[in-house]
C-alpha cells in the first residue's frame, strides 16, 4: 500500500469536533481534511463509512522492560508497543529509571538504546528521579533543553527503594515548573504503609489481599495533599499518577477550585473493578495486586464525576505487566514471587491493549463520557500535558497522521490468548465489550489492519517533547 492514504467518509472525532469528512494523509502527516477530496491512483483509499476516525491514543503511563527490584515487567518495547498499537495507541511515554550509579541523562540514554530497535509506535520517557542534588538538577535542566524530556516522576512511596523526601520533591517542582515542565507524583505515605505491611506480616497475614488492606486510601489522600502544598509553594504545576480514591480526589478538587495548577490521571482498572475482588485469600488475587489497590464503588462514583467535570484530565493505563505463571516466556520472579508474602508480589497489571475499547464500552456506551471527552482523556490532554501536542493528540492539518478507525457497532470478547503483549492474563478475561479498533495508522503507515499486524519493530520514533500546554 502506498504511504499516502485517503480515509473516505469517516466520522472524525477530536476533543472538540464531530463531523463526517475525508482525511488525506500524505508524507506522514494530515494533509487535507474536507468533503469529496479527489486523489490520483498513487493514493490508497480506505472507505470509513460508519467508522469513527480518532486521533491515535496517547498513553502517558506505561512500564515496558522496567526493572523493578529483582524482576522486570514482562512486556518488551517490541511486545508492549505492538499491543498498544492493536489497542489504538500510537504514542507511549515509558519510564527511565535514574539508578544510584547514573544521572537522569544516563537513564534516558539507556532507555533509548533498548527502545530504538524495538518500538513499533512513537515514544518518549519520563525520568524517575530517586535522588536530587545540584548535579542532578543540572542534568534535569539539560534533559529538558536538549534531550526533549520534559517530565519527571517521583515517588512518595517505597522508602529505601524509590521514595524521595519532601525537600527533594520541592526542589524538583521549583526548577522543572520554572522551566516549563511537569513533575508527576506517586502519592502514598510510604513510611506508614511500610509499617502497616510489617505489622500485617507479623500477624501472619501473608495472602495477596493484604496488599490492599495495607495501602489505605487515606494515606493516598494525605500524600496527595502534601504534594499539592509543595507544588503551591514551588509555584509549579503538578500531575498525580494513578488516582484511585475520593480521599485523593477531594484534595485535587479543592486545589483546582483554588486555582492551583493540579492535574491528575486515573486508570481503567479503577473504573472497571472494585475492592470486592479482595474478599478471598486465594492466590489468584495476585492479579489485582497493583498500586494503589482497587477501591470502593463510592470511589468509582467520584472518579467518574471527576472525569466528566475535568477534575481528572487523563486516563492512562499504568500498564505494568507481570505474569501469573512463573516462567511464562522465561519471565521469573513474577506474581508468584509473593505466594507466601504479599509484599513480594510485583505491583502492577496489564492494560495497554484494552484501554480504548474498555473505556468506550463502560464510558461512552453507558453515557458516562461523551465521545469528545473520551478522545480528550485518552489522547488530546495527555499530549498537551506532556508536551506532545499538536504533533500528537488530534486530527488536524499538519499533525502526525496517527489515526485509528474504530467501529462502534462491532463487539468483541476479550481473552488473554488473543492479545498481543507477553502477559499471560488480562483482568478482562471473557468480558464482552462494545467497539473495536479496525485499522491503525502511525504517521500515515498502516500498522494494524483488523487482526493483521502490518507494523515493524523499530519503526516507532523517539518524540522530543516541549513545554506543558495546559493553560
Ligand atoms: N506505581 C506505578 O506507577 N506503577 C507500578 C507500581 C507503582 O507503584
Ligand atoms: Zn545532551
Ligand atoms: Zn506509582
Ligand atoms: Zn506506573
Amino acid at each position: 500500500m502506498s504511504s499516502d492514504t485517503l480515509i473516505r467518509n469517516g466520522r472524525v472525532i477530536t476533543a472538540t469536533d464531530d463531523y463526517v469528512a475525508d482525511v488525506l494523509m500524505r508524507a506522514g502527516v494530515i494533509h487535507t481534511i474536507g468533503r469529496g477530496i479527489e486523489v490520483g491512483e498513487d493514493v490508497a483509499v480506505v472507505d470509513a463509512t460508519g467508522l469513527y476516525v480518532l486521533p491515535g491514543g496517547v498513553d502517558t503511563h506505561v512500564h515496558l522492560e522496567n526493572v523493578i527490584g529483582p524482576t522486570i515487567t514482562c512486556d518488551t518495547f517490541a511486545s508492549g508497543t505492538r499491543a498498544a498499537a492493536f489497542g489504538g495507541t500510537t504514542t507511549i511515554v515509558d519510564f527511565a529509571l535514574q539508578t544510584e550509579a547514573d544521572s537522569p541523562l544516563g537513564a534516558i540514554a539507556r532507555a533509548q538504546r533498548s527502545a530504538e530497535s524495538q518500538v513499533a509506535v512513537d515514544y518518549s520517557v519520563h525520568v524517575i528521579i530517586t535522588r536530587v542534588d545540584d548535579q542532578v538538577l543540572k542534568d534535569v535542566r539539560h534533559a529538558m533543553r536538549f534531550e526533549g524530556v520534559t517530565s519527571f516522576k517521583m515517588f512518595m512511596a517505597y522508602p529505601g527503594v524509590m521514595m524521595a523526601d519532601d525537600a527533594s520533591i520541592f526542589r524538583m517542582l521549583r526548577q522543572v515548573g520554572a522551566d516549563g515542565g511537569m513533575v508527576a507524583l506517586h502519592a502514598e505515605n510510604g513510611t506508614v504503609i511500610d509499617l502497616l505491611i510489617k505489622e500485617a506480616l507479623e500477624a501472619g497475614h501473608t495472602s495477596p489481599r493484604y496488599h490492599a488492606m495495607t495501602r489505605p486510601a487515606i494515606m493516598e489522600g494525605e500524600a496527595t495533599h502534601r504534594g499539592i502544598r509543595l507544588a503551591e509553594l514551588a509555584e509549579a504545576p503538578i500531575y498525580f499518577v494513578h488516582v484511585s480514591s475520593n480521599e485523593a480526589l477531594k484534595h485535587i478538587v479543592t486545589a483546582r477550585a483554588e486555582g492551583i495548577p493540579v492535574f491528575a490521571e486515573t486508570c481503567p482498572h479503577y473504573l472497571l473493578f472494585d475492592d470486592s475482588v479482595y474478599a478471598t485469600d486465594d492466590l489468584e488475587i495476585a492479579k489485582y495486586v497493583m498500586t494503589p489497590p482497587l477501591r470502593k464503588p463510592n470511589d468509582q462514583k467520584h472518579l467518574w464525576r471527576a472525569l466528566r467535570y475535568d477534575d481528572l484530565q487523563v486516563i492512562a493505563t499504568d500498564h505494568c505487566p507481570f505474569c501469573m505463571k512463573e516462567g511464562h516466556l522465561g519471565y521469573r520472579l513474577q506474581k508468584m514471587r509473593g505466594k507466601d508474602d504479599f509484599s513480594l508480589i510485583p505491583n502492577g497489571a496489564p492494560g495497554i491493549e484494552t484501554r480504548l475499547v474498555s473505556l468506550f464500552d463502560i464510558g461512552v456506551m453507558q453515557g458516562k463520557l461523551s465521545l469528545n471527552r473520551f478522545v480528550e482523556l485518552t489522547s488530546t490532554t495527555p499530549a498537551k500535558l506532556f508536551g506532545l501536542f499538536p504533533k500528537k493528540g488530534t486530527i488536524a492539518v499538519g499533525s502526525d497522521a496517527d489515526v485509528v478507525l474504530f467501529d462502534p457497532a462491532a463487539s468483541q470478547t476479550i481473552y488473554a490468548r488473543d492479545l498481543h503483549g507477553n502477559c499471560d492474563y488480562t483482568l478482562l478475561e471473557g468480558r464482552t465489550l462494545q467497539g473495536k479498533v479496525e485499522k491503525v495508522f502511525l504517521r500515515g503507515q498502516l500498522i494494524v489492519d483488523g487482526a493483521q499486524w502490518q507494523g515493524r519493530e523499530g519503526m516507532g520514533q523517539f518524540v522530543p517533547r516541549g513545554e506543558v500546554k495546559a493553560f
